[in-house]
């Protein structure tokens, strides 16, 4: 095909409301909305928040969250608070909201936050107003239409391709988290409007859906993508299965616009995760969707040492605005985080990958191959 061409300078609308780092899951857990913050106040230090459109999200309504999930669950999630938490664990049970995505207080809000920024930002992209449209409160791709999963109560990926098909005929779902983005493939799976595409970790992991077999059923077959991973995936392997395939899927499926989730814990060092990427080689993925100039989303997701997903977000962002930036860490309230060496890249670590050539080459051929049966 032709090559594609970037634009000049990408309108970048950039979703932040400052409450969002004060939600506190539970202590000890691993989600920590804090690191949304950290990462906004890492762009305000290096100026790059002066390149963006700076925009506080709408609280998402009872109304914009039950067109994808059930009126009893939201209505649940409205009323539950930690208080009367005790006396309701039977829907606290029934709707998932215990050890993983706990009740905690503001719950409702935090969701309000996190959705009504993703769909606000598939609004502007739909209306034209922006090129990019980042909101790193979202990616919470686990949440299904009646339960919590996964530290996910709602399904902001879910809402905010449905804004986009609107305007588009077909909008692609790419999901870089370590994690299988098991909710956004469920929610679609029987429609050819939305491709989903998940690489993650594979095997004796949460959620243990995403095998290379799960392509989608009835319209949707072919419509969905997953590569299983193992652990210790770097850069390089990541770029020689990412190009191939998503090059494919652009060149056949056309989408009319891309959410790309940029879930932080398959970067090198995360709490939870077991790839070893760089920030160079995460942001790889959103370089490659810029260059095709499509109209793009950037959501959130998981990323468990904070220190690295503030780091990670505010390059991705810096880099949808064209704006390079110095390795040291500027002066900002959460500096000492970035200690000892206040550098904004990682260094991979020496861990042994577990994916071997001959594997990757494999699962590659098998998507290729799925992906032939698309009109093209
Ligand atoms: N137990 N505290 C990724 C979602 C991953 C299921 C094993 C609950 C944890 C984890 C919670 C403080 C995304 C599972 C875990 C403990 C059954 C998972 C609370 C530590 C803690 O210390 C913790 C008391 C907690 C949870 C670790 N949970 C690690 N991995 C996964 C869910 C979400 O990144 O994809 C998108 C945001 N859950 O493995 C258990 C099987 C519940
Ligand atoms: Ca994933
Ligand atoms: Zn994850």
């Amino acid at each position: 095909g032709l090559s594609p061409v970037a634009p000049a300078r990408s309108k970048v609308s950039y979703f932040y409301d400052h409450d969002v780092g004060n939600f506190y899951y539970a202590l000890g857990h691993p989600m920590k909305p804090h690191r949304v913050r950290m990462a906004h106040e890492l762009l305000v230090a290096y100026g790059v928040t002066e390149r963006l459109q700076v925009l506080r999200p709408p609280r998402a309504t009872e109304s914009d969250l039950t067109r994808f999930h059930a009126d009893d669950y939201i209505e649940f999630l409205k009323r539950i608070t930690p208080e009367t938490a005790r006396e309701q664990s039977e829907l606290l049970h029934r709707f998932g909201v215990y050890e993983d995505s706990p009740c905690f207080d503001g719950i409702y809000n935090f969701c309000q936050m996190s959705a009504g920024g993703s769909l606000a930002g598939a609004a502007r992209l739909n209306r034209g107003l922006c090129d990019v449209a980042i909101n790193w409160a979202g990616g919470l791709h686990h949440a299904k239409k009646t339960e919590a999963s996964g530290f996910c109560y709602i399904n902001d990926c879910v809402l905010a391709i449905l804004e986009l098909l609107k305007h588009h005929a077909r909008v692609l779902y790419c999901d870089i988290d370590v994690h299988h983005g098991d909710g956004v493939e469920e929610a679609f799976y029987t429609t050819d409007r939305v491709m989903t595409c998940s690489f993650h970790k594979f095997g004796n992991f949460f959620p243990g859906t995403g095998d290379v077999r799960d392509i989608g059923y009835g319209p949707g077959r072919h419509y969905a993508l997953n590569f299983p991973l193992q652990d210790g995936v770097d850069d390089a392997c990541f770029r020689e299965i990412f190009t191939p395939i998503m090059s494919r899927v652009m060149e056949w499926y056309r989408p009319g616009a891309v959410v790309l989730q940029c879930g932080a814990d398959s970067l090198s060092g995360d709490r939870l995760g077991c790839f070893n990427l760089s920030i160079r080689g995460h942001a790889e993925c959103v370089r490659f969707f810029r260059r095709h100039g499509v109209p793009l989303m950037l959501l959130g997701g998981g990323g468990y040492t904070v220190r690295n997903v503030a780091r990670c977000w505010a390059a991705e962002t810096a880099l949808t605005a064209d704006m390079p930036l110095d390795d040291a860490i500027p002066y900002n309230p959460y500096y000492e985080y970035y200690g000892p060496d206040f550098q904004l890249h990682l260094r991979p670590s020496n861990m042994e990958n577990l994916n071997t050539r001959p594997y990757l080459a494999r699962i590659v051929t098998e998507l290729l191959d799925s992906l032939y049966h698309l009109p093209h």
